[in-house]
């Protein structure tokens, strides 16, 4: 089975920061569980470089616009490769195979008599890259997601009949048996949608005359394709279309298309339309995760109130950033991100629950058994009692992308063990009974086995690590990719007796 998963292609006027990294770490989290799962999975991010927006910013700068997306996408790269994100492919939209992929999805719509030349005039926000009605402005006029005044613009463009769309968009999204249903999830959004796309529908400007920034269009060089266009095409581009069709065919359509609420309208409505006007399959499911202030304000560079993935690999470690980024507020929801609620997350999940566990096994297996797995009789109770918990509660909230609660899943797991440690007291064992002691000892450690393999996804390096320090055999990842799609436990557990356990240091020093 293959699993697709995508990020939006942020945009290359700016630096990464804590809002593209919370989306391109849950994509990656997924992508990672997935593939545990044995799927062929396919996980794509990338930036987005044309369109105005890049234009004025590269000009602000003295830069020319490809200079400037090159820098800003070797940041964007240099950000995933900082943590640890495992993406198959990176699409730059200034590339050539994607210049192919729209000149000519935009003919096909175009002979298809999809697209239309209109004079139009409207208000313009250049930060969303689209045209606002009078009736979708604040009270100010302004631009509800910038708070700034968007620009009128009058030109003569090319229009795409979204509108003719509207009840096939509206089957497709709202009725669950539809052999092309659009899944849009958390529902509060899809409800969001479905309303607005009941209103009804205008046809939207498709190409600009005045942004030479762009692809032009194959019928009318004059004009560039808008950038929304544009960037969405991305999708197809990245899975071979149109010339590779072995691998279109393989990878699309998508399984999931991840991002804010921020776009989502473009993702549920525009996109699909397209799709469907060029007779391509559509999205699969569309997941619109929160959207997250910083210390209770929009994010914002002027402000100096952005989060870069530096500062959180800097101050957590690059294991422990990804686990907070994502399991900071509830996925699906908005919330308020600060360096406090990161802090207190990672000194109670990470220090006090996850890191102790593990210091404390390993001191004890070094203080009585030199650092030896025990000769013991294998007690697998513990094991089998932490997978009971996490089995399928855990794989069914990853798959509901409820990252959130997997994390929960995971602390009560490590939880249950600390709490087991806590009854059978082991330093009280160390003086009267040394054969239960190493029992004891053993099945902590096969415990925390399994609690490795489901921490994979989250955090690969640490999970990795505990892996060895604990003297399982084998690479952690062939292991637990058995283990999850058989769902069996190896009959002697991972770790065997007589195996060398390693001292871990301090995993997650606790932060004041
Ligand atoms: O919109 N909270 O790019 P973009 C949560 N190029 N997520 C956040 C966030 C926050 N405060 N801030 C950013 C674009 N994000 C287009 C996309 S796709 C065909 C084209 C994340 O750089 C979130 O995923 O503005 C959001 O949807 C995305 O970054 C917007 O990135």
């Amino acid at each position: 089975m293959k699993f697709y998963i995508t990020t939006p292609i942020y945009y290359a006027n700016g630096i990464p920061h804590i809002g593209h990294s919370y989306t391109t770490i849950a994509a990656d989290i997924m992508a990672r569980w997935k593939r545990l799962n044995n799927f062929d999975v396919y996980f794509l991010t990338g930036t987005d470089e044309h369109g105005s927006k890049i234009a004025e910013a590269a000009k602000a700068k003295g830069k020319k616009p490809q200079e400037l997306c090159d820098e800003m996408s070797a940041k964007f790269r240099e950000a995933w490769k900082l943590l640890d994100i495992s993406n198959d492919d990176f699409i730059r939209t200034t590339e050539q195979r994607h210049f192919i992929a729209v000149e000519n999805i935009v003919q096909t719509l175009f002979d298809k008599g999809l697209i239309f030349k209109k004079k139009y005039e409207g208000m313009y926000c250049i930060g969303c890259e689209r045209f606002f009605a009078k009736k979708d402005l604040d009270e100010n006029g302004c631009c509800p997601f910038h708070k700034t005044k968007p620009i009128l613009q009058s030109e003569e463009n090319y229009f795409f009949k979204l509108s003719s769309f509207q009840d096939a968009l509206l089957e497709r999204i709202t009725d669950v048996n539809h052999k092309e249903h659009i899944d849009i999830q958390p529902e509060e959004r899809r409800n969001e949608i479905v309303g607005k796309l009941k209103l009804g529908l205008e046809d939207v400007s498709f190409s600009r005359s005045a942004i030479e920034w762009g692809i032009p269009l194959p019928f009318d060089k004059s004009q560039t394709a808008y950038v929304w266009v544009d960037a969405l095409i991305n999708y197809i581009t990245a899975v071979g279309y149109p010339s590779d069709e072995t691998k279109f065919k393989k990878y699309w359509s998508a399984d999931i298309h991840l991002m804010a609420k921020d776009i989502l309208w473009f993702h549920s409505v525009i996109w699909p339309a397209v799709l469907m006007g060029a007779q391509l399959p559509l999205p699969k499911t569309i997941y619109s995760h929160g959207f997250f202030t910083l210390n209770g304000s929009k994010m914002s560079k002027s402000l100096g109130n952005v989060i870069s993935p530096q500062e959180l690999v800097e101050n957590y470690g690059v294991d422990a950033a990804r686990y907070l980024t994502v399991t900071l507020i509830p996925f699906g929801h908005d919330g308020d991100i600060s360096w406090q609620g990161l802090t207190l997350k990672y000194n109670m999940d990470l220090a006090n629950n996850l890191g102790n566990l593990i210091s404390r096994t390993l001191k004890m297996a070094e203080k009585n058994f030199n650092l030896k797995i025990p000769q013991a009789v294998l007690n697998l109770e513990l094991a089998k009692n932490v997978e009971r918990n996490l089995k399928e509660t855990f794989a069914s909230n990853m798959d509901n992308l409820q990252l959130h609660k997997a994390a929960e899943n995971l602390q009560d797991a490590i939880t249950l063990v600390n709490i087991q440690i806590e009854t059978d007291a082991p330093w009280k064992l160390a003086k009267t009974d040394k054969d239960k002691l190493a029992v004891c000892i053993y099945s902590y450690l096969q415990a925390i086995d399994i609690i490795a393999m489901y921490l994979l996804s989250f955090m690969p390096s640490l999970a990795e690590k505990i892996w060895q320090i604990t003297g399982a055999p084998g690479n952690i990842n062939d292991v637990a990719k058995k283990y999850f799609t058989n769902g069996i436990i190896p009959k002697e557990g991972f770790s065997v007796s007589g195996a060398d356990l390693q001292i871990p240091g301090i995993l997650f020093p606790r932060i004041l």
